[in-house]
């Protein structure tokens, strides 16, 4: 009966429950024909570039949002995250979280700052304020936590402990545009915050970014560094670099800010729907946001609990995959386990033991514009399907692949998977 049951699983030679890939990050779209107006506007001005009135209007929009003084549009985030670092003056060393987008960690290491991996929080995604004292040194010179699927760090913490120091903070709030703590909206907590507008978030410029600062003389700095340092046609006061955002993307940018709050709406409906088809299911734990502050529910992460659901992360990863849902593992393996930090401190792994079981539990499941509710469910009910029998299938996914290693070590022209 088990076995007739597993047998409809896409993985076991059944049907995909999808015709088509689901994704994670499929970007939203807003009004076409705003977007069209808007370029059309652009190639009649021939301003394509270097902060023409779409990048200026894009960035008070965002400004005003956002509630800061200043925001200073960039081509993304990682390079928003290099400028604004770097106007602030942070080298030797900077603490931040392992547990995040390879971008943070690359931001620094670019500019020869060396990232130095803080754990996260027991049961929690999000930098521990309770480590960083162990982790500064005399070169220690800020701290880069990051508001992690748009729920905020523990803020208030995190600013006092690194005051007793006298670092500095950034927030890496790349995910986190549109999302309040405290009531008070994400972007102007620190010296300066930097928002990614990637296409895979849910308010996208195509590729771009945001550093949101109420400090005007730093704002300065970072708008001249993002355009090579030019105070004045012939005259540069600044090592700088090209950060500029485009005219095209500030014009996708605006027509993503004006359907805003359509995509909150979506991509909450489908958090409602993915919390309610998995709430029952033992051993997954869907990652909750707090509705009484502004959310933008981008993300939706589960943990995964093998004790109690008998399978492992990556085989429900496979399982779903086959039933065409790229379930994607953020950010497995964690920075501190790839290049170059692997090289650099191979050892940094025993100070950061809540990062790795986290990142060997958690799973990101498809929403944004291009899912719907219905296909939510449907996703639940696999997972609902495939936990209800997890030792079943785990042991037939293992027996298969203990089959093929096997098939591999008896004839050599077979590679193992
Ligand atoms: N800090 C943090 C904490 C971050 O998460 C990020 C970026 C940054 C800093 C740096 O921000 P940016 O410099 O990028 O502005 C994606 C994004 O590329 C990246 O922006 C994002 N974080 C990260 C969490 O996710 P990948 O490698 O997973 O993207 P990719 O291409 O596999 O896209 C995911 C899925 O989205 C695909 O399976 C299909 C779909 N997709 C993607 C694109 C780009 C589409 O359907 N259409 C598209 O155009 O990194």
């Amino acid at each position: 009966m088990i076995t007739t049951h597993l047998n409809k699983l896409a993985i076991f030679g059944g049907k995909p429950a999808f015709p088509q890939p689901l994704h994670v990050g499929v970007p939203n779209i807003g009004d076409k024909k705003r977007l069209q107006a808007r370029i059309d506007s652009i190639l009649s001005r021939r301003v394509l570039t270097n902060r023409g009135p779409m990048v200026t209007e894009f960035e008070q929009r965002l400004a005003d949002y956002v509630g800061v003084r200043h925001c200073i549009a960039m081509c993304n985030a990682t390079v928003a995250l290099e400028i604004v670092t770097r106007a602030l003056e942070f080298e030797h060393e900077v603490i931040t979280p392992s547990m995040t987008f390879i971008a943070t960690a690359h931001a620094l290491q670019w500019q020869q700052i060396t990232p130095v991996f803080c754990d996260i929080k027991p049961g929690g995604h999000h930098l521990d304020p309770a480590r960083i004292k162990a982790h500064v040194t005399p070169r220690s010179t800020g701290v880069l936590p990051v508001n992690v699927w748009g729920r905020p760090c523990d803020v208030d913490t995190i600013l006092s402990v690194a005051e007793g120091f006298g670092l500095p903070v950034v927030f890496d709030s790349a995910h986190a545009f549109g999302c309040s703590y405290k009531g008070k909206m994400i972007g102007g907590f620190c010296s300066a915050e930097v928002f990614s507008f990637h296409a895979t978030k849910f308010l996208n410029s195509f590729e771009g970014g945001a550093v949101v600062t109420n400090d005007s003389q730093l704002s300065e700095k970072v708008t001249l560094m993002q355009n090579f340092g030019f105070e004045d046609r012939d005259y540069v006061s600044h090592v700088g670099i090209n950060g500029k955002m485009t005219e095209v993307q500030a014009a996708m940018g605006l027509t993503s800010l004006e359907a805003l709050d359509r995509f909150v709406e979506h991509n909450k409906q489908n958090y409602h729907a993915y919390r309610s088809g998995l709430q029952n299911i033992p051993g997954v734990e869907l990652i909750d946001y707090d509705e009484r502050e502004r959310c933008n529910y981008q993300y939706i992460v589960i943990e995964l609990d093998e004790r109690i659901t008998s399978i492992s992360r990556d085989q429900l990863l496979d399982v779903l995959a086959a039933e065409n849902v790229d379930a994607r593992r953020y950010f497995y393996p964690g920075c501190h386990r790839m290049q170059p930090y692997l090289a650099y401190f191979p050892n940094a792994g025993m100070l950061l033991r809540n990062t790795e079981s986290l990142l060997d539990r958690v799973l990101t499941l498809p929403t944004g514009l291009a899912v719907n509710v219905e296909q939510v469910e449907k996703i639940t009910e696999i997972i609902s399907r495939v936990v209800e029998s997890g030792r079943a299938v785990s042991l037939r996914l293992r027996a298969r692949s203990g089959a093929s290693r096997s098939r591999a070590a008896n004839d050599p022209c077979i590679e193992a998977s």
